[in-house]
């Protein structure tokens, strides 16, 4: 890691650092400008609010009362499919985006002017949070499109006055060219196409070519680790950041590290009320809890959010950070509470195998884990690649095999396979492949 003096970190908002009552003042006014919204322009909404006694802004008296309004969920938006929760006309919209889901319809979310306003100066506070300065190079590899990153990233990245250059995912050996010969500083992606980058990079040798300049990584739209985290700072020499966000909410900008600590990601909490509940019961749980994220969104005019479950694992933490910034963090973001694995009755999140199978040197870090239901029993298969110090395969097999099944409880077989076979990803990973029968 070396970033550089001019990346120390610098605070975008006087926001930021709000003492807590006052922010808590702002998002009670917000809160009720959203019921507002959702009173005159969400039908379904509206509804619910009145079923929970919610009839008009004035009856919102304080924020511990969200806790008994109802919650929403991605099937009520596939429900409403494309248009129906919009609170706004559709021609209010300048922009929509979409998160791709797993079959069918993709959940398409719309923007007013105001509210790309509002994300692009989030974007710009979350990378000057992340390190970015103006004048930085910055190589935008996640994609164009109707996903949110590629936009997201762009917008905070001019906004702060930084120079963007729009790459796109895909065409990985023309990435290494640009990302050496334009400068790049800074290198948005997802963290496995960080890894493809920086496999680009190391084939392409350096004999006479510009060398990387990279100092920061802000990564993000998929789980990792901390194991994860290693491997791309020490791949490509740089500070990785970790963001969260979806399209729901508006795309990245939801919550993010701060350089200084690393530690948490700042929820934007002046834009999003979070909330951890019990994925089963819907209870609500207390800070350091691990459950499902919750958000309402507090400024959004075209869809407007109401306790809006995300389907996401984590915790909340409220202590005060190093940076100075008051607002909450979000850490343990383990992936999605349906991406969890049930083999032979034990629960198995795929982080976990990550991170334990990077743990064990002589690794690289490409992996997929395969389900199978052979006969009674589901068997699960970890294929992953030997790392580049060679060695002896067999013995590296027996020692991943033990350390799984001794760190998760479950057994699995280990499969070590040719470097480079493992499909490298260009966006968000797909590291399960369940091949039991429907
Ligand atoms: O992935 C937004 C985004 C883009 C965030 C780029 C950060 C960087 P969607 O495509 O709607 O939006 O997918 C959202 O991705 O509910 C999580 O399950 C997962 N996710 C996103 N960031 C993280 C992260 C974008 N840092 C879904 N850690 C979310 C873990 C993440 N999971």
């Amino acid at each position: 890691m070396h970033v550089s003096e001019a990346s120390e970190p610098r605070i975008w908002d006087a926001i930021e650092t709000l003492p807590r009552e006052q922010l808590e003042a702002l998002q009670l006014e917000r809160l009720r400008e959203t019921v507002e919204r959702v009173i005159q322009g969400q039908p379904l909404g509206a509804r619910r609010l009145a079923a929970a006694g919610i009839g008009a802004p004035e009856d919102v008296r304080s924020l511990e009362e969200l806790e008994n309004f109802p919650l929403t969920s991605k099937a009520d938006l596939r429900e409403a499919y494309p248009f129906g929760l919009l609170a706004v006309p559709r021609e209010a919209l300048v922009r929509v985006h979409a998160s791709s889901g797993t079959g069918g319809k993709p959940t398409v979310v719309g923007y007013t002017r105001a509210d790309l306003a509002d994300w692009s100066d989030l974007m710009a506070r979350s990378m000057t949070m992340a390190g970015v300065r103006p004048g930085m190079v910055i190589h935008n590899a996640y994609g164009y499109g109707l996903f949110t990153g590629g936009l997201g990233f762009h917008q905070g990245g001019e906004r702060i006055g930084a120079t963007v250059v729009p790459v796109s995912g895909g065409l990985t050996s023309r990435q290494a060219v640009l990302l050496a010969d334009l400068g790049a500083q800074v290198l948005a992606s997802t963290p496995s196409y960080a890894l493809t980058i920086a496999q680009a990079l190391e084939n392409r040798g350096d004999a006479g070519r510009a060398r990387p300049r990279l100092e920061l990584g802000l990564f993000g739209g998929e789980p990792w680790t901390e194991a994860m985290r290693a491997e791309i700072e020490r791949a490509l020499g740089l500070a990785a950041v970790n963001f969260y966000g979806l399209s729901e909410m508006c795309g990245p900008g939801v919550a993010s590290e701060c350089l200084a600590a690393r530690d948490g990601l700042h929820v934007a909490e002046d834009h999003f009320l979070v909330e951890v509940i019990d994925p089963g019961d819907g209870r609500r749980l207390e800070p350091g809890e691990e459950g499902e994220l919750v958000f309402t969104t507090l400024r959004k005019e075209a869809l407007p959010l109401i306790r809006y479950r995300t389907g996401d694992l984590g915790r909340v933490i409220d202590e005060p950070c190093v940076c100075g910034r008051t607002m909450a963090r979000l850490t343990g973001l383990r992936g999605r509470c349906d991406d969890m694995l049930i083999i032979r009755g034990v629960n198995l999140h795929p982080s976990e195998v990550e991170r334990l199978l990077l743990g064990v040197e002589g690794t690289a870090p490409h992996y997929r884990l395969i389900v199978e239901r052979p006969g009674p029993m589901d068997e699960l298969t970890v294929e992953c690649e030997p790392g580049q110090t060679g060695g002896d395969e067999e013995a590296l097999r027996e020692r991943l095999e033990r350390v799984l099944r001794e760190g998760t409880g479950v057994r699995m077989v280990v499969a070590v396979v040719e470097p480079g076979t493992i499909p490298r990803s260009e966006g968000k990973a797909v590291r399960v492949i369940d091949r039991r029968p429907a």
